[in-house]
């Protein structure tokens, strides 16, 4: 299976994350591309190739300009503020304050942006996130062509938390997202997303709820119980052309495999059923037993199974990284899920 891959990820190295009320390093952090790096050399998965430049456009076919710009150049008006930390949102719009208005001064702007606080802007957010875009793009384009039946688009910064105009959760552009809007421009008529990160999809759900040529379907920990808290339930089936276009799997806390891939196997029928022309996994490893923000209880082997069922499909499948915070595992995990998916495992 050919990866695409850039070092332009390492552009993303923010010091803080707000956790707990304390400010510490990251858990999405570059170390986790050279433990998958590491994985994908040992296991011969196959070839790394650089991403090329779709250019700025095919981002804002998925997102708001002004969001774009905002992403652009919030860490140079944070500094131009003489805030002395990373960039970070105190305050939004919420409940009893739903205003649409964008506050000119960017520690307002910051919070219209931005959909939870544990995320930080730096110095190489922007052009890191940008590249990532990039990554997944390219792979979209060998999916488009028909040369490649796989690909593995090793994405840093994730995506599937940024909505059309809001980041949040480790996610800036929505990769994901962006890749399944070039597909259907390139031709396809209909694209399946399936979302295996632990977390729920809440950037890509919302993007397309109201659509019908999009199909999402997200397993994830119950939002009771696990961010994004506020978006994944079962009830949310879209609206509009999108109703019934939306599926959601929200599972409890100490989920064994078992119990997941009922779940997979609900959705592997509504993509059959939906009749997809390729097939977009969002792949995050955080589903793995020993996730140190995650709940659920999967194993290194279950990985193998995960890609194994998913290549019953028979769709031509670009593979994004979105999470997996247990480092030293995070590329026996991702990588047993590639095998598996290539039907080599
Ligand atoms: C990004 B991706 C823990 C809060 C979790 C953000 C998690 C973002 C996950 N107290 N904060 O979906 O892996
Ligand atoms: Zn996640």
């Amino acid at each position: 299976m050919d990866i695409i891959y850039s070092e332009d990820h390492r552009l993303r190295a923010s010091k803080t994350e707000l956790y707990g009320g304390e400010l510490l390093p990251p858990f999405e952090c570059p170390e986790r591309m050279d433990y998958i790096l590491a994985a994908i050399r040992d296991r011969g998965l196959g070839t790394i190739h650089s991403p090329k430049d779709f250019g700025r456009e095919a981002i804002t076919a998925i997102h708001d300009e002004g969001f774009v710009t905002f992403i652009e150049t919030c860490w140079q008006e944070w500094q131009d503020a003489g805030f002395k930390g990373e960039a970070i949102a105190s305050a939004w719009p919420s409940r009893s304050m739903p205003s649409t208005r964008i506050p000119n001064f960017i520690d307002g702007k910051i919070g219209y942006y931005t959909l939870a606080s544990e995320t930080s802007i730096s110095a190489g957010t922007a052009e890191a996130a940008y590249t990532s875009a990039q990554v997944a793009l390219t792979g979209a384009e060998q999916i488009s062509q028909g040369s490649q039946q796989r690909i593995f688009s090793l994405c840093r910064p994730p995506g599937h938390h940024a909505s059309k105009d809001q980041y949040g959760g480790y996610c800036f552009y929505n990769n994901a997202a962006i890749t399944a809007q070039y597909m259907r421009d390139q031709g396809a008529a209909k694209i399946a997303i399936l979302d295996v990160d632990f977390h729920h999809g809440n950037g890509t759900q919302a993007i397309f709820y109201d659509r019908d040529d999009v199909l999402f379907l997200s397993i994830h920990g119950d939002p009771a119980d696990a961010f994004p808290y506020f978006l994944g339930h079962e009830d949310e089936k879209g609206e509009g052309k999108g109703m019934g276009y939306n599926f959601n799997y929200p599972l409890a806390p100490k989920t064994p495999y078992s119990t997941w891939a009922l779940a997979l196997a609900d959705a592997l029928n509504q993509i059959s059923t939906y009749g997809a022309d390729a097939l977009i996994v969002s792949f995050g490893a955080d589903t793995f037993e020993y996730d140190p923000i995650s709940f659920f209880k999967l194993t290194s082997n279950d990985f193998i199974d995960m890609g194994r069922k998913i290549a019953t499909l028979h769709l031509p499948t670009l593979t994004v990284m979105e999470g997996g915070y247990a480092v030293e595992e995070v590329g026996t995990n991702t990588v047993n899920f590639l095998l598996g998916l290539e039907g080599s495992s």
